[in-house]
């Protein structure tokens, strides 16, 4: 009996277990661009275009492997607009009762699946390191659920930079030396970019014409689509950029918008590239002698550890993980967040950044539009809707324990230990931003003071039952207390002042 086997955006990669499950000579692969995926949020046109350019060209290639492949375009007349639809229109035209699929990224469709009227297995996605299993084990029993402790397992169980049952330079984490602040100079040109072929050509042209009122720039689209070009961006990144990522990898630059990032996040988390394959490719360059410890371990703990840790809290936590908000940010995402104008210049660069190339690199995402959004309370799902949108990289299954957890501490301290929130000082000390911006970084209070410095102040106030007992926490209270009264009354009041033009919707 012929199965049909479902092969999402994200799961383009030929050792996905839906298709070991399959059968070349009898089960038909499904592949289909649908509305409703690409609108549940509204996403950023260069991420609709990457994903449905990717999934033609994976697509192409499986039927020149010999696989029977039914493919949906967007503009196909009878395509049924989701991706349950269009395994029933699939299964009607085949004759099909059953479905095997590898389990989604999100609830959202898992479930989708799971009520879609046909028989539908779904199989683990072991694309990754660590199983649900494995993760539920890790997990069972700790008081606290910190990566750093799950990250030394999974060096443990790959061996990445172990020797003799022990961490390389005998030490797992030299994030000590990864804090360096923006240099004057970058000396790589950034990520490898292609060409659109005449395939992404089509494709952009029905992502500009199905999709015009979506935040964000199609032009200039130049990512890799197929796993070969994704090959070539991640040797390049290890020739050209991996020394010094470990160096600037918190650093900021108004005119730099990638500094020593690999931007491979859209490559893995689609499929292209696994992350075991990059793991070992930068582990070969610091055996090589071509990059130091503090960058190759530094970037492997993102790809074993951060990755891995926040799929399993996802999984872990459920469905209802997206809709937490533990402090009970109530405010409205402002205009700013979708180009609005402002006179803060790190967030004006960081959103228009993020408009222009569906990218901004980690500490931009935490450290200026996550950090504005949590000091001046804004409701988290939101934020997460919007972290969802407007990166090329974003599923769900990484980006809400980013955002949600991560960066507006929404889960209660699940990932975090304390909020990620900071003054305009550290954003000084790690970018050049301040030097361009219409608000002065040294003043405190006034009309010309950074935001970030009263908001900063404003939050901790706002939340001192909860964090004035965090041991890493103490010692900004007590700074604070020891502040003259009337200033701290003056921070206080322009903090209010400056949410309440927010609110009012005007410019700040
Ligand atoms: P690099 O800095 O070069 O890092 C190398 C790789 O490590 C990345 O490609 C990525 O696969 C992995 N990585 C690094 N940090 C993380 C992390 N915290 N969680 C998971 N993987 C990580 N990452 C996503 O892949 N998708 C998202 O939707 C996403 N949303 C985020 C939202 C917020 C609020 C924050 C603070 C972070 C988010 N991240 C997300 C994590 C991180 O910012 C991106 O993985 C990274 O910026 C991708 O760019 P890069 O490939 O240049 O990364
Ligand atoms: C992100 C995305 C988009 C924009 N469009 C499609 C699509 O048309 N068809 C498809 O199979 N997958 C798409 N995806 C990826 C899915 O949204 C993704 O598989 C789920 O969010 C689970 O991670
Ligand atoms: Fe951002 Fe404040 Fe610096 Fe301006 S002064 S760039 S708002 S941190």
């Amino acid at each position: 009996m012929v199965k049909l086997i479902l092969i999402l955006g994200d799961q383009l990669s030929l050792d996905v277990a839906a298709l070991r499950a399959a059968d070349k000579a009898s089960d038909v692969i499904v592949m289909a661009e649908v509305f409703s995926e690409a609108t549940y949020v509204r996403h950023h046109p260069k991420k609709i275009a990457f994903i449905f350019a990717a999934m033609r060209k994976f697509a192409q290639s499986l039927r020149g492997a010999g696989w029977q492949v039914l493919y949906s375009q967007l503009d196909d007349t009878q395509n049924g607009g989701s991706i349950p639809a269009e395994l029933l229109r699939c299964a009607e035209e085949t004759g099909a009762r059953e479905v095997i699929a590898t389990r989604p990224g999100e609830w959202r469709l898992i479930d989708a699946l799971e009520q879609a009227p046909l028989k539908v297995t779904l199989l683990e996605d072991d694309r990754f390191l660590a199983t649900h299993g494995e993760f539920e084990a890790w997990a069972e029993g700790r008081k606290a659920l910190r990566m750093e402790y799950f990250y030394r397992d999974m060096r443990r169980k790959t061996g990445l930079l172990m020797e003799g049952g022990k961490p390389v330079g005998d030490k797992w984490n030299f994030d000590h030396d990864n804090r360096k602040a923006a240099p004057d100079q970058i000396s790589y040109s950034g990520p490898l970019s292609f060409e659109p072929d005449d395939t992404t050509r089509d494709v952009m042209d029905l992502v500009a014409a199905s999709f015009p009122d979506h935040f964000g720039a199609l032009e200039g689209f130049n990512f890799a689509t197929t796993r070969e070009e994704a090959l070539r961006a991640m040797a390049h990144f290890i020739t050209h950029a991996l020394p010094r990522f470990g160096d600037f990898q918190d650093a900021m630059l108004s005119e730099n918008k990638f500094l020593y990032h690999a931007v491979l996040s859209p490559y893995l988390n689609a499929g292209l590239l696994g992350p075991l394959e990059i793991c070992e490719a930068a582990e070969q360059a610091y055996r090589d002698g071509h990059a130091p410890i503090n960058a190759v371990e530094g970037f492997i703990r993102q790809i074993i550890g951060w990755r891995e840790y926040v799929r399993g809290i996802y999984f872990l936590e459920g469905p209802d993980y997206t809709g937490r908000n533990a402090l009970e940010h109530k405010r409205d995402l402002p205009a700013l967040y979708w180009g609005g104008e402002t006179k803060m210049h790190c967030m004006s660069k960081a959103v228009a950044q993020t408009r222009d190339e569906a990218y901004a690199h980690h500490i931009q995402r935490l450290m200026i539009t996550g950090n504005f959004a949590l000091l001046a309370g804004i409701d988290p799902v939101q934020v997460h809707e919007w972290y969802l949108e407007v990166y090329i990289d974003a599923f769900e299954w990484v980006e809400a324990p980013n955002t949600i957890g991560m960066s507006q501490f929404a889960d209660g301290g699940i990932i975090a230990s304390k909020p990620y929130v900071s003054s305009g000082a550290y954003i000084n000390r790690m970018s050049n931003y301040c030097k361009s911006c219409h608000y002065s970084v040294k003043d405190k209070t006034g009309e010309a003071a950074c935001p970030f410095n009263v908001l900063y102040w404003d939050f901790l106030m706002r939340h001192k039952e909860r964090f004035a007992g965090n041991p890493r926490m103490g010692n900004m209270y007590r700074t604070w207390e020891r502040m003259d009264e009337g200033h701290r009354d003056t921070v206080l009041s322009d903090a209010s002042a400056l949410l309440q033009w927010l609110d009012a919707g005007e410019v700040i």
